[in-house]
This record gives C-alpha cells, sequence and structure tokens, in this order.
C-alpha cells in the first residue's frame, strides 16, 4: 500500500498541550459545583471515557438525497479508506471503537486482510447490516415487490440466503450481530395482504435466526414509511416486538430515530422495549421531517437526552441482561462526514453525561408526590448543565484530541486525502 498521511499521536499532544490549561481550569470549576449536588465528577468522566458508539461505514462518504449527491473531495473509495477515515473519528474522539459495516456494499475481497488493516487501526466491528431493500449486481430475483416477504418463495430464499452470508461475513470479522431492515411493503390499498405478509417474513426471520451462532443477536429495525408509501411489514415497534418475541431470545428491537411518526415518545418506546427484555440497539440520528439522518441531537437534543435518561435509569436499575448496540447512522449531505461524526459521537457522550447527573432520587420524589414541576425541573437542571469539560477531559484522558474539529481541520487531512484519492466515477456512499 502507497503511503497514507495520518495524523500522528504527537500533533494530538501537541495541540492538547495547549488547550489543557483552559480545560483543567473549567473542569476543576466544573468539580466543584457538581460536588455541592453530591455528583462526583470522576465517576461521571470515567463512564463517559469507556462510552462507545459504533460508526457506520456508509456514513463516511457524503450522503445525498434522491434528488442529488454532492460528492465531496477526497471521499472513501473502498472499505480500507472507509476504516481509514472511521480511525480519524476514533483516533480524536476515543469515542467510536468500532465499526458496522452494510453488504454488499462492504463485502471485501479479502476478509482477513480487512480484519487485520480494522485491528492495526484500532477497529473492531459491531454488527453487520444485510441489504435486501435493493436488487445487488447479478442478483437472479429481483426485490421490487419485496425481500424476505416477498410473495414468490424463491426470492424469499435468496434474500433469507444473503442474511446468512451476512452472518458468515460477520463471523470472519469478529462482528456479534445482524442488523436486518428491510424495505418490504406495499404501495396501494390492497396490493399487499397485511397478515400473509407478516407470515411470510416471519418464516423467512426463523431461517435467518436459525442459522445465528449462540453468542449472536439480531436486531430488527422498524421503519414506518419509505420505500414502501402505503403500508410498511415492519412499520412500528409493536409489529417489531411481535416479530422479535416470536423468534428468541436472540432476537431483539433496534431503534433508529428517524423511523417514526413526527412527534412520537421515543424515550416511551425505548422504556417499554427495556421493560420487556427486547431493546437491541440503536441507529442514533435525529430528524425534523422523516428519515432525515441528521446530526445526532442537531434538532431535538432534549429528546437524546430524554432517551438517555431511560437508559441510564435502566442501568442503575440493573434492568438489561445485555448493554444495548449503539451505532449512528446519519447521511451527510453539506458537510465533512468525518466531522459530523466525531461531533454526533460527542453529542452522544453529552447527552448520557447529563442523564448521570440527574438527581433520581429527587425525580422519584416528585414523582411520587405528583409534583410534575419540580419532576421537569430536576431533568432540566440536569440538561442545562455543561458538561464540556467532562467530556474533553475523557478524551484528553485516553489520547484523544481536546478539540477533535479543531484539530481535524487543523490538520488538513482532507486535503491529503484529496490527493491521495483521486475522484472516481460513482462511489459507494450510502443514500439510505
Ligand atoms: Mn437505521
Amino acid at each position: 500500500m502507497t503511503e497514507t498521511y495520518r495524523i500522528q499521536e504527537a500533533d494530538i499532544a501537541t495541540q492538547n498541550a495547549k488547550a489543557l490549561p483552559a480545560l483543567q481550569e473549567d473542569y476543576d470549576a466544573l468539580r466543584r459545583r457538581l460536588s455541592r449536588n453530591g455528583s462526583d465528577i470522576e465517576t461521571i468522566t470515567s463512564a463517559v471515557a469507556a462510552f462507545g458508539v459504533a460508526l457506520p461505514s456508509w456514513g463516511v462518504g457524503t450522503g445525498g438525497t434522491r434528488f442529488a449527491r454532492y460528492p465531496g473531495v477526497g471521499e472513501p473509495r473502498h472499505i480500507f479508506d472507509k476504516l481509514e477515515d472511521c480511525a480519524v473519528i476514533n483516533k480524536l474522539t476515543r469515542a467510536t471503537p468500532t465499526v458496522s459495516l452494510h453488504f454488499p456494499w462492504d463485502k471485501p475481497s479479502d476478509i482477513k486482510a480487512t480484519r487485520q488493516f480494522a485491528e492495526e487501526l484500532g477497529l473492531g466491528f459491531d454488527a453487520v447490516n444485510s441489504n435486501t431493500f435493493q436488487d445487488a449486481a447479478g442478483q437472479k430475483l429481483s426485490y421490487k415487490y419485496g425481500s424476505l416477504s416477498h410473495t414468490d418463495a424463491a426470492t424469499r430464499a435468496q434474500a433469507v440466503e444473503h442474511n446468512i452470508e451476512c452472518i458468515e461475513l460477520g463471523k470472519a470479522l469478529g462482528s456479534k450481530a445482524l442488523t436486518v431492515w428491510i424495505g418490504d411493503g406495499s404501495n396501494f390499498a390492497g396490493q399487499q395482504h397485511f397478515t400473509r405478509a407478516l407470515e411470510r417474513y416471519l418464516e423467512s426471520a426463523k431461517a435467518i435466526y436459525a442459522a445465528l451462532p449462540a453468542d449472536w443477536h439480531m436486531y430488527i429495525e422498524h421503519k414506518l414509511y419509505e420505500p414502501a408509501f402505503y403500508s410498511t411489514v415492519i412499520a412500528d415497534w409493536g409489529t417489531n416486538y411481535l416479530a422479535a418475541t416470536q423468534l428468541g431470545p436472540k432476537a431483539r428491537c433496534l431503534v433508529d430515530l428517524g423511523h417514526h411518526a413526527p412527534n412520537t415518545n421515543i424515550e416511551m418506546i425505548v422504556a417499554r422495549l427495556i421493560q420487556f427484555g427486547k431493546l437491541g440497539g440503536f441507529h442514533f440520528n435525529d430528524s425534523k421531517y422523516g428519515d432525515d439522518d441528521l446530526d445526532s441531537g442537531s434538532v431535538n437534543p432534549f429528546q437524546l437526552f430524554l432517551i438517555f435518561n431511560e437508559l441510564v435509569d435502566a442501568a442503575d436499575r440493573g434492568a438489561f441482561d445485555v448493554a444495548p448496540a449503539y451505532m449512528l447512522d446519519q447521511s451527510h449531505n453539506v458537510t465533512d462526514p468525518i466531522e459530523s461524526l466525531m461531533s454526533s459521537a460527542i453529542e452522544l457522550q453529552r447527552r448520557y453525561a447529563q442523564a448521570m447527573l440527574i438527581d433520581r432520587a429527587r425525580l422519584e420524589q416528585a414523582q411520587a408526590e405528583n409534583d410534575a414541576l419540580m419532576a421537569l425541573e430536576t431533568l432540566k437542571a440536569a440538561f442545562n448543565t455543561d458538561v464540556a469539560p467532562i467530556l474533553a477531559m475523557a478524551r484528553h484522558r485516553k489520547g484523544g484530541a481536546i478539540d477533535p474539529v479543531g484539530l481535524y481541520r487543523w490538520s488538513g487531512y482532507r486535503r491529503h486525502k484529496q490527493n491521495e484519492r483521486p475522484a472516481t466515477a460513482r462511489q459507494s456512499a450510502g443514500i439510505v
């Protein structure tokens, strides 16, 4: 492989040295402030440092819409470039130690070399994603009218086979989960028999489930609409829960924040899935209107905080038999994807840290006394606390950058990649 530009540890150390005195001052001030309320800053900093969210391989290329895609410069051309970009995000934030791959988009020609390259970069692999919402090159049967729930048995079998192949690829990479999202549904009333379509889905999903290794999970991802615009087979968390329950304990529900109707109370869905042991994990993003795949916390940071409130509360109660998987699923159309993914990972840490600051005894008392105003005040007190020094200190202590976006821009990484990665006609950056 030819020489490629890398941000060096020494670069991080040099830049951090300049920023550390001010950070230390802010951190000490926050320590004193939190201790007055009985919170130990070190406990929170350690928990933030241990937090990790998986990067979507399809998120490091510039995204787009069904109208157009405006490519950025120095975009990743293949799996190795994608991993190289993911490694930068993790090197600077120390918050993204794993990558979630999407097949066949990321299907490596040499799987051993891919795993080895990731290990050299300090990256592991989270859930692998199957793709039966579009036709792959050379595919025999089309998914135009569905995949796992298709009326034709041979098409269903082909979709099952692809998912099993994804499990095999995931095993070779050291992954422990398969995420299944299908685009199956209908565009016209009467087009699809609701019950039969779900029966066919369940039959196919059972065949995939049977191929899961003992220590694997299958995450089922629901979505309200799109690409199907009248009905979707796995449209909501209720259908998802029913399917996961039918399949067995290894099947869990995956909550993609953008896959709900506007104004849906997602934090309550999270609570319900936790209560019944079926929360598999998250695809974090934000949305204004639909499945916008905007940067996490960029539209509704309070919602993200409320979700982390449920997660921290459940962890405190020992409600998880398996920790939920945290993954980002975003499309970056007008920003440098590396910058968006870094700031999104940090945004998750921010809401996580704030959720740990909630005075739970006071909240419970307010709930018991039906003191609605004080209950909200208790949440807001945590939400309004600026925890930026905690996040920066956690990064610094792990060898990451105090100011990741600042350091990234200073490094000129993208300009280097512009030279190293000549533009190709069509890149596999995801529009999903
Ligand atoms: Mn998703």
